[in-house]
């Protein structure tokens, strides 16, 4: 499926999606979040593609909400803006959340908003050097949504989040990665390649084991020691029968190269 507002391609086992609204620095309007809805239900129900690549077209990765759909000069503004949130932005955290597939996230440029929250919300987030990151909600007197309020704190600490998001300044990538908002800073020349390997690479890999560790940190978040404990030894019992684990013992044991399945 590709359509203009989201490229969707599908090279090897990597889904490759790409925000495509450049002239307005790839923020979303309506039609654009259900494009992505349906892209993201379209990866999760295909076996074979095991790993998803995120990033923005031109020189933004997400200016969050389009701000002239929301309220168009003259025209009608949104009527219901928690039905809006509810509609637009709460499934795709849902989704990204939920999907047992690593997704990781090349954010290009700015990431304001619900672009910037959406990026919080992946799994790896490699950002460019010239990338920034914005809490833009409260700047037009809004509240962050997309999950922001959950993630940041969880991520940065409650003293840095509370300053993002009632300063509403721009953070730089390098801030960004020293504040563990990010995994990895490169130059924007190199983004793509990085990023874009590393997706390839986890294509390949026990596909099936990470996405029972993602859905164990999801857990953590909000469990106590001993519901980890016990979450912990119940997905190794899974992953301890999956074809992969079978295949990365008999390979190490044979000193050769694994062929994981994602199974
Ligand atoms: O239901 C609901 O609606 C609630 C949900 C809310 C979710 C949210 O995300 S609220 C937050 C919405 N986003 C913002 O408030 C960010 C607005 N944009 C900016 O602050 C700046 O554009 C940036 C800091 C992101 C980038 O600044 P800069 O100087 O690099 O670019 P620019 O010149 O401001 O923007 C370039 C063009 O993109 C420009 O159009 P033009 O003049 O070339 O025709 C600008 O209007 C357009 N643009 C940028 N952001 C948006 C946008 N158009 C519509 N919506 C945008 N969010």
């Amino acid at each position: 499926m590709s359509s203009s507002s989201i490229l969707f391609e599908r090279v090897g086992g990597v889904a490759k999606i790409t925000l495509n609204r450049p002239d307005v620095l790839n923020s979303f309007n309506t039609a654009m979040s259900q494009e992505l809805q349906g892209v993201l239900r379209e990866v999760a129900a295909a076996p074979e593609l095991r790993a998803v690549y995120l990033t923005g077209a031109g020189r933004a990765f997400c200016a969050g909400q389009d701000l002239a759909e929301a309220a168009p000069p003259g025209g009608q503004p949104l009527a219901d803006f928690a039905a809006h949130v509810r509609r637009s932005y709460n499934p795709l955290i849902r989704a990204i959340r939920h999907l047992e597939k690593p997704v990781v996230c090349a954010v290009n440029g700015v990431a304001a908003g619900a672009g910037a929250n959406l990026a919080l919300a992946c799994d790896l987030v490699f950002a460019a050097e010239e990338a920034s990151f914005l809490q833009a909600f409260v700047n037009i007197g809004l509240v962050p949504d997309t999950g922001g309020t959950w993630f940041l704190p969880r991520l940065v600490g409650l003293a840095q989040a509370s300053a993002m998001m009632i300063l509403g300044e721009k953070v730089l990538a390098r801030r960004a990665f020293e504040l563990g908002m990010v995994y990895q800073v490169v130059p924007l020349a190199s983004l793509e390649a990085v990023a874009w390997g590393v997706a390839q690479r986890l294509a390949t890999q026990p596909t099936f084991g990470i996405g029972l560790t993602k859905r164990l940190l999801n857990a953590s978040l909000e469990s106590t020691l001993e519901q980890q404990l016990e979450a912990e030894a119940e997905h190794q019992g899974i992953a301890g029968r999956s074809a992969d684990y079978a295949e990365g013992v008999q390979a190490f044991l044979q000193k050769r190269k694994p062929a994981f399945r994602g199974a």
